[in-house]
């Protein structure tokens, strides 16, 4: 059984090691692991160029996650890290001091910036990266051009030692917004710079195509999945393939079950609840993405209006707070493509 999962960073990461982990038990392969093909397309829009190194915050986590490798308490970054190379960095005033590269973390950045400049393409470079650990899931990034997040915020700061210029805006790298702000700053747009020209990679979109269920990790709708959907010729594939696609609500009765998916919707002028991204996804029967949505059980009331508007929608527990939930949530989603 092919699964394609459209994810973001620690989201989609919990998501996908839920996934491994059923299919591991529904579908073994006698090793440890399972005969299902589970292929992730990720975001890249909180990519970025950083003291000459590329780092790809989306990939990384995923990547980290399913090697047990990940910090688990941060959610981001490598378990038992040291940042003695980030403090002389800072030292020297070269990258941004408030954006901790931690020693190992850097070793993955070094590695796919010496394979990015020996001419590799970012899904070449995440391959050589990936193969060094045995994932279960096959790691794609959405698209191989620079398509990165940038947050349009109210320049309160003004030129130097000026009054602000009232309704100046300026646009910060999602990573400052996210970091340095912590999402504080209103986001008045999202943009993603070098969007025009950046192109869905091939290989991501026949995962797509050739894919028998496709699911909607519980990534932040707007800057994950948004970004993910916002490459041209993803949701094309998503029309065309004869998978049913599975969203999985990164809302949980009004709120943001991490990040700051609530700042995110607001800024595009979506209610933060589990109905509005799953209306703000569509249904495929309207040109939209979804044939089925999970919700928690705390929105169960949305089902109805929901499955009327032609996304067949069931309520399950969605907090991920254990592997078990997890394989229970993949067990739910796999269950609602097959419905
Ligand atoms: N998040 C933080 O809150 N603080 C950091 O210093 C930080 C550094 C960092 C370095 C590399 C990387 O891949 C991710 C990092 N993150 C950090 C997390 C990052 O903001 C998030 O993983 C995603 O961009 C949001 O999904």
């Amino acid at each position: 059984m092919k699964i394609t999962v459209l994810a973001g960073g620690v989201g989609g990461a919990r998501f996908l090691m839920g996934l491994v982990s059923e299919l591991t038990r529904t579908h073994p392969d006698g090793e440890g692991g399972s005969t299902a093909e589970i292929t992730a397309v990720v975001n890249t829009g909180d990519d970025l160029w950083l003291a000459g190194l590329r780092v790809c915050p989306d990939l990384d986590s995923i990547m980290y996650a399913l090697a047990g490798a990940n910090d688990t308490e941060r959610g981001w970054g490598r378990a038992g890290e040291t940042e003695r190379v980030s403090a002389e960095m800072t030292a020297y005033g070269v990258g941004w001091p408030w954006f901790t590269l931690g020693d190992l973390d850097l070793g993955t950045h070094i590695a796919r910036s010496h394979w990015l400049r020996e001419g590799l393409t970012l899904t070449e470079a995440t391959a050589r990266l990936t193969e060094r650990w045995s994932l279960g899931v096959r790691l794609l990034p959405a698209t191989n051009d620079r398509a990165e997040t940038h947050v349009t915020v109210a320049d309160s700061e003004g030129p130097l030692g000026a009054d602000p210029v009232a309704g100046a805006t300026r646009s910060i790298h999602f990573e400052e917004w996210w970091v340095k702000h912590r999402a504080a700053l209103p986001a008045l747009a999202f943009t993603q710079l070098g969007i025009e020209t950046a192109h869905a990679t091939p290989e991501a979109l026949a995962a797509i195509a050739d894919a028998d269920v496709v699911l909607i990790a519980p990534s932040n709708p707007v800057v994950s999945i948004g970004t993910i959907l916002s490459i041209a010729g993803i949701r094309e594939a998503l029309a065309h393939t004869s998978a049913p696609i599975v969203g999985v609500s990164p809302i949980i009765s009004g709120a943001a079950v991490r990040g700051m998916a609530d700042a995110c919707l607001r800024a595009i002028g979506v209610e933060v609840s589990a109905e509005a991204v799953a209306r703000h996804y569509g249904p495929r029967t309207a040109g939209g993405l979804l044939d089925a949505w999970l919700l928690d059980e705390t929105d169960a009331a949305a089902a109805a209006a929901l499955s009327a508007a032609g996304i067949r929608t069931s309520a399950v527990p969605l907090w991920l707070t254990d592997e078990r939930t997890s394989a229970d949530l993949a067990r739910a989603a796999l269950d609602a493509a097959s419905a």
